[in-house]
């Protein structure tokens, strides 16, 4: 790593970037490799490789305890639980979900056939805003479908009272809140349904996969028949399945993620506790906070940057980051309802969602995990801190070389000298 003590020692003046290696989000945890090779030679050895096999049953009951949910069904992944989830409830119209989530939480229900219903959020919590949601209930809406954003609950409780005012159906997509809780009660337990993800990218991988919590049991029988094409019997279809059946290589991955859990959340707890030390004081740069009360997961740690104290544009600070080899993500840019196919539908462009697109436009998602540690976020909020000190020369280098503000890193292509 090389120490940026001065502003021309920054990689948009030709200097060689700070990081050798890209600091990426979401790096892959990776569990205990004995363990996990022991379980894969007794997989061979059993030759059960998928549908049902053990591994998969495992992980599903040690999931149910730690989300406090009676039921969990592993699938391929959180976007086809998302959708069977719809397809199971038998949701027919709209859904009203918010804007800032991932693309999937919007396709899955689209590709339901459903008329996904954006809605606004709330600045603070970065999650549905439940007045918002309300003033959205049209005779069409069929279910509301609320995000952990970053981990952090959803308004529960108020959205749980709106879903049975209205008789809607309440589902959260919890893929990135795997072991958080609300109130102190797991996340999982809410709801008709709780949908993890286990992605590359999540706090606990099982390369690519997700997950149902829910307390019905019929729900859960559903959703069990449909991620195996409708079979509930040897040969007995009872309904439209598909095939969504998590691998036993994945649930083997899974239970070794679930036995090392803790110890990653410590190391994200520090992660994110050193980066709120590094911007401590920082006008215009705030981490966004968790709440110590409740217990989290720390995956994400996230930048909100306040352009006109900080000087810079969050896509500016982003590029200077690039530069250096320090690749942050603007989550959820731009908003699902300016990507397709949700974009051409709107008939209005003028922002209806002022609170999303303020936060596409401030938040910036830190690289953290048990990839990285102390030396790194010191080396980033040094980096971070220069270009705000001297705000108007970066600015002014940035525009002077035309840095593309969707930069891509060192590493994935132009040298620093084509930044000159
Ligand atoms: N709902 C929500 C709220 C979600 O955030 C997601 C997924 C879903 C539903 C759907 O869950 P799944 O169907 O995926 O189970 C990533 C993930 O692909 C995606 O799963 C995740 N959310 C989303 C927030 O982030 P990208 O487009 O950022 O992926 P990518 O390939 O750029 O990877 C992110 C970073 O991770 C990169 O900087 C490199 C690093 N990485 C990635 C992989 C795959 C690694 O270091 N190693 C790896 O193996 O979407």
């Amino acid at each position: 790593m090389v120490t940026k003590d001065r502003i021309d020692q920054l990689a948009i003046f030709t200097a060689p970037p700070a990081f050798d290696e890209p600091l990426h989000v979401g790096r892959p945890n990776i569990p205990d490799r004995g363990r996990l090779i022991a379980r894969l030679n007794d997989m061979l050895d059993r030759r059960w490789l998928t549908n049902a096999g053990p591994y998969v049953m495992e992980f599903e009951r040690k999931l149910a305890d730690l989300l406090g949910a009676p039921h969990v069904v592993a699938m391929t992944n959180a976007t086809l639980a998302l959708e069977l989830v719809a397809d199971a409830l038998a949701w027919q119209g709209e859904v009203i979900l918010p804007s800032f989530t991932f693309i999937a939480t919007a396709h899955a229900l689209r590709r339901r056939g459903l008329h996904p219903v954006f809605c606004d959020v709330d600045p603070r919590t970065h999650n549905l805003d439940p007045q918002k949601v309300e003033a959205a209930i049209t005779p069409r809406t069929a279910a509301i479908v609320g995000v952990h954003v970053w981990g952090r609950p959803c308004a529960i409780e108020e959205l749980e009272a709106i879903a049975r005012r209205h008789r809607l159906g309440l589902v959260f997509d919890a893929a990135h809140a795997l072991g958080c809780t609300s109130g102190g009660r797991p996340i999982g337990g809410f709801g008709d349904a709780e949908v993890f993800s286990f992605h590359a990218t999540k706090v606990v991988s099982t390369f690519e996969g997700g997950a149902v919590a829910t307390n019905s049991a019929e729900l859960a029988g559903r959703l069990i028949h449909l991620r195996n094409f409708g079979f509930d019997g040897e040969d007995h279809v009872a309904r439209l399945g598909t095939n969504a059946k998590m691998p036993e290589v994945s649930a083997a991955m899974g239970l070794g993620g679930l036995e090392s859990l803790s110890g990653w959340v410590e190391v994200n707890r520090r992660n994110y506790h050193d980066y709120r030390a590094q911007f401590h004081g920082v006008a215009g740069i705030e981490i966004l906070p968790y709440d110590e009360n409740e217990r989290g997961n720390y995956q994400y740690v996230v930048a909100c940057v306040d352009a006109e104290a900080v000087g810079l544009t969050r896509d500016q600070l982003r590029a200077v980051l690039w530069a250096e080899n320090v690749l942050a993500r603007r989550y959820f840019y731009p908003g699902c309802h300016r990507l397709e196919p949700y974009r051409s539908e709107v008939r209005d462009h003028s922002p209806v969602l002022p609170v999303t697109e303020r936060l596409t436009e401030s938040v910036l998602a830190l690289p953290s995990s048990t990839a990285i540690g102390q030396q790194e976020i010191e080396g980033i909020g040094r980096i971070v801190r220069l270009c705000l000190e001297h705000g108007d020369i970066v600015r002014r280098r940035l525009e002077a070389t035309a840095v593309p503000l969707n930069a891509v890193a060192p590493s994935q292509a132009p040298s620093p000298s084509r930044l000159t």
